[in-house]
């Protein structure tokens, strides 16, 4: 999608998400209240959850609508401080970011050190055809990332990169399928020390898998290596295909690994999945994907959270997927600035890189909606303000609670501004917004695209 443009032809992802939901909330009231997958917009995978500075980002890939295998160009990061609202920061980094690289912008892993923050990825090499793991480095979780090295940090043919970063210091890079490897990586995260070195996958370390004397245990790819109260964690996707999750623990970084059981069984409708684990403000946190939204399935996925608490001897409990995903932590704050693409759940809109910074709100039609969880208005609202642009002749914002229906507490008329990045503030008075509520954005107007949204405020 590119700004400036008078087309505004929608991704097929929009119109079948649209109408496979108008049909879904005829023969299911209510399902619009599900808030997991966490991104409706695109189909997103293998998750890459990182805490920073009281914020949570989400490092994902992204499955191009109607695919029939792998096919991904790109990375894509989102953000939230509350587990619900999630705020698209859009594309910082894609194949085109590593001139080497031909296909296949895989599953990565992110993570900060010393002021940057270092984005691992498998890719394919043009050179040799071969998957190799490149970095991209930001001074900002979301972006822009440059490619650290012109070339692959390391390079056998395997994929689905984690870094982790011991509490001396000691950096490591695991990843593989079919085998599991790891570096230690030096201070500057894009150098190591030594050779790439071998896990040893034993029945022990990572489960008995039946019948396949070439991979005689569960470990099938996604190590995602942390270390919690003393103990290290490997969560990995298993025994493919379908792959369910399960972990392993060990008293070091390198092990030895022992063999925990099931995180997550196989659900969801793709024979995929990917694990990212996070504690965030007192909670813990279980990033997946699944083939939950409509068009989805093992090359369509979309990524989802739950919340869950470790048992007190440090394992792990089962964890199931859910369309309710984690409860909010917090409220969400009405009056300052709030992203329009900060989205709990929508129907019928997309986002694009908007032409001030950032991303917008676009492809909105008539009963297009958008809903925020959790807004604390307090003693109440007086107007309602939101940075507009329209190429046509604009349309209504209704300002709802509780229900993309619900009641409705303010109106913003939207002019034509003559040009979908043409922005301008439009301004309306509301009654009624007090409490904390779940706010809905509900747009009207006529046939065709009415306008775009870059944010909003009350006031
Ligand atoms: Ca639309
Ligand atoms: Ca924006």
């Amino acid at each position: 999608m590119k700004f400036g443009t008078l087309s505004r032809a929608p991704g097929r992802r929009g119109l079948a998400l649209m109408s496979a939901l108008l049909c879904l909330a005829v023969l299911v009231p209510g399902v619009a209240r599900a808030d997991n997958p966490i991104v409706q917009t695109i189909y997103t995978a293998d998750p890459a959850p990182l805490v920073h500075n009281g914020r949570v980002y989400l490092y994902t890939g992204h499955d191009e609508d109607a695919s029939t295998y792998f096919t991904m160009r790109e990375w894509r990061v989102w953000s939230s401080a509350d587990m619900v609202n999630w705020t698209d920061h859009g594309s910082p980094m894609s194949l085109a970011t590593f001139s080497w690289a031909s296909a296949d912008a895989w599953a990565g892993h992110t993570i900060y050190r010393n002021g940057r923050f270092y984005w691992y990825v498998p890719v394919k090499n043009r050179a040799t055809g071969r998957m190799a793991i490149g970095v991209g480095v930001s001074e900002s979780p979301t972006g822009p990332f440059r490619d650290a090295l012109g070339r692959p940090l390391v390079e056998n043919g395997e994929i689905d990169p984690a870094a982790f970063i011991d509490d001396n210091g000691q950096a490591y890079l695991y990843w593989g399928n079919p085998n599991l490897w790891y570096v230690r990586l030096n201070a500057d995260m894009i150098s190591f020390s030594g050779g790439a070195t071998q896990i040893p996958l034993t029945t022990a370390g990572f489960g008995t898998r039946n019948g396949n004397a070439s991979r005689p245990t569960l470990y099938e790819e996604a190590p995602w290596v942390y270390k919690r109260n003393g103990l290290y964690y490997n969560v990995f996707a298993a025994e493919c295909c379908s792959e369910f999750i399960g972990y392993s623990t060990a008293p070091g970084p390198t092990g030895p690994w022992t063999y925990r059981g099931t995180v997550m069984p196989r659900q969801g409708g793709s024979f995929t999945n990917h694990a990212g684990v996070i504690d965030y403000n007192g909670g813990s946190y279980f990033f997946y994907h699944n083939g939950a939204l409509p068009g989805g399935g093992g090359f369509t996925r979309s990524v989802a959270v739950e919340k869950f608490n470790y048992n007190s001897d440090g394992t792990i409990p089962t964890i199931n997927m859910t369309t309710t995903g984690a409860p909010q932590v917090g409220t969400l704050n009405p009056y300052v600035r709030q992203e329009a693409e900060t989205i709990a759940w929508e129907t019928g809109v997309e986002t694009e890189p908007a032409s001030g910074g950032g991303m917008n709100v676009g492809w909105i039609e008539n009963a297009d909606w958008i809903k925020v969880k959790g807004v604390a208005f307090g003693n109440g609202a007086g107007s309602f303000s939101a940075r507009v642009a329209s190429a046509t002749s604009g349309g209504r914002v209704e300002v709802r609670l509780g229900g993309a229906n619900g009641t409705l507490v303010g109106t913003c008329t939207v002019p034509g501004t003559g040009g979908w990045q043409t922005w301008t503030t439009v301004t309306c008075p509301t009654s009624g917004a007090t409490g904390t509520q779940d706010l809905y954005l509900r747009f009207a107007g006529g046939s065709g695209y009415l306008f775009n949204i870059d944010w909003w405020q009350f006031q």
